[in-house]
């Protein structure tokens, strides 16, 4: 029978089968017959009987962090204040959707903590976030989080701390998912979510996942700028990298401040970043 992997802790499987039953499987590393690790999200066929996983359907996308496959929409859970608001963190989050062909959205939290000048500064960055046609949502508009959730898979990501786990709480109180408190000294929070786990909410499957604290890009130098669709203009050089060229369309426009530069800023900083 076919089902989804909703959760995985240590060898045990947990499959959400197509008859609506949840099956607790074993498996342990790759499958066998393709040499494929399953992860949270994956779509298998499972053995019922032998409580197996027989074989990993073919993926539409993969994440290594968090580690889930098969999602719709990547929720980028930011807070203002604990831990720290981060458009360099926000950037990197939309280059892995936008590598993955997973529409990004960004929820901001813990707007309550901070003063209005500390909102109008943030206010910058989700405008111009805005105008590339990324949604934004605050953490209070449940009704349009929620919506956003029927009939998709999504995955929440963000900084431990950053209020992943509360903001579900919020949209489905059913759900109870343990939060934590964040140490104010170092302004991080504890790893309160230990497992990837998709939980059914409004007809659709949310991950919510443990936060980290460190995050990596795996791709080339020259395919960085393809996810960045403020800089798709004709540039002197097809090849381009928008990093010191003489005459640089993009370096032009940041001058003039039609891209900002905290922007251009983190594209350089994972430029320097990617090995390749
Ligand atoms: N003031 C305020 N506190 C919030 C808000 N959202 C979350 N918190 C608090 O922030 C702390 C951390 O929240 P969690 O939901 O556990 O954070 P998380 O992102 O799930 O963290 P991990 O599971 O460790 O990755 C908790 O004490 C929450 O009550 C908010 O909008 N405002
Ligand atoms: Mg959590
Ligand atoms: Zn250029």
């Amino acid at each position: 029978m076919n089902g989804k992997i909703i959760c995985i802790n240590k060898y045990i499987h947990k499959v959400l089968l197509s008859n609506n039953t949840i099956i607790d499987t074993r498996t342990r590393g790759k499958l066998r017959n393709n040499n494929v690790t399953p992860v949270v999200g994956d779509n298998v066929e499972v053995d019922v009987k032998n409580k197996t996983i027989e074989k990993v359907l073919p993926r539409k996308n993969y994440l290594e962090r968090p580690l889930i496959a098969n999602i719709d929409k990547l929720l980028i859970v930011m807070s203002t204040s604990i831990p720290v608001f981060s458009s360099y963190l926000i950037d990197k989050f939309l280059l892995i959707a936008y590598s993955n062909h997973i529409e990004p959205i960004i929820i901001i939290t813990k707007t309550d903590m901070i003063s209005v000048k500390e909102k109008m500064d943030i206010k910058k960055y989700i405008n111009y976030y805005r105008k590339l046609g990324i949604k934004v949502y605050v953490n209070t508009s449940v009704k349009k989080i929620r919506q956003e959730f029927k009939d998709s898979t999504v995955a929440l990501c963000g900084q431990t701390g950053s209020g992943k786990s509360s903001l579900l709480n919020k949209v489905d109180a059913s759900l109870k998912l343990k939060t934590g408190e964040v140490s104010l000294s170092l302004g991080r929070g504890k790893h309160t979510t230990r497992l990837v786990e998709l939980l059914e909410v409004n007809d659709g499957l949310i991950a919510d996942t443990p936060g980290f604290s460190s995050l990596e890009i795996n791709m080339d130098k020259k395919d960085l700028k393809k996810y960045y669709p403020d800089f798709n203009k004709p540039c002197k050089y097809r090849s381009c990298t928008h990093v010191k060229e003489d005459g640089c369309s993009i370096i032009e426009l940041v001058l003039k401040g039609k891209i900002p530069s905290w922007r251009y800023e983190n594209y350089i900083k994972f430029m320097e970043e990617v090995s390749k």
